[in-house]
């Protein structure tokens, strides 16, 4: 092959490989959008108790509560309520179920019925971070 043509097929595979790197970049962008999600169980989903919760988060740290340290929090899952303002201490009571170990999975005993699940993240001193981190589904707990 001549020089020219080996440059051309150098040049050639560059440009795929910006492509490709500029198409994976959009796509973690997309990925990493900061906030929580419900890995399980999905929205809609019909499932038995104990059920199992498994929440996902990007854009902070997990850490257990006590004391604010910024950037850190955990997580919460309130029963049939929607997400808590910003700044607002959640509560700790049979519908506000705190995670403050750290925990990212929770086994949740619930009677048969339709609820809704929020998802919330919280400060150490369970002050909410309001409704950008926050994450509702509804599920039906089969008998
Ligand atoms: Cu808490």
């Amino acid at each position: 092959m001549s020089r020219r043509g080996v440059f051309g097929l150098f040049a050639l595979g560059f440009a795929a490989f910006l492509a490709f790197a500029g198409y994976a970049q959009g796509a973690e962008k997309k990925e990493m959008k900061k906030g929580v999600w419900f890995i399980e169980p999905k929205d809609g989903a019909q499932v038995k108790s104990p059920v199992k919760v498994v929440m996902g988060m990007k854009g902070m740290t997990i850490k257990a509560s006590g004391k604010v340290v910024k950037g850190t929090g955990h997580h919460h899952v309130l029963l049939n309520q929607g997400p808590m303002r910003k700044g607002k201490v959640i509560p700790t009571d049979k519908i506000h179920l705190h995670y403050g170990k750290g925990q990212t999975e929770a086994s949740i005993k619930l009677a048969p019925g339709d609820y809704k699940l929020t998802m919330q993240f919280a400060d150490g001193l369970h002050r909410s971070f309001g409704k950008r981190w926050a994450a509702t589904i509804s599920i039906k707990v089969l008998p």
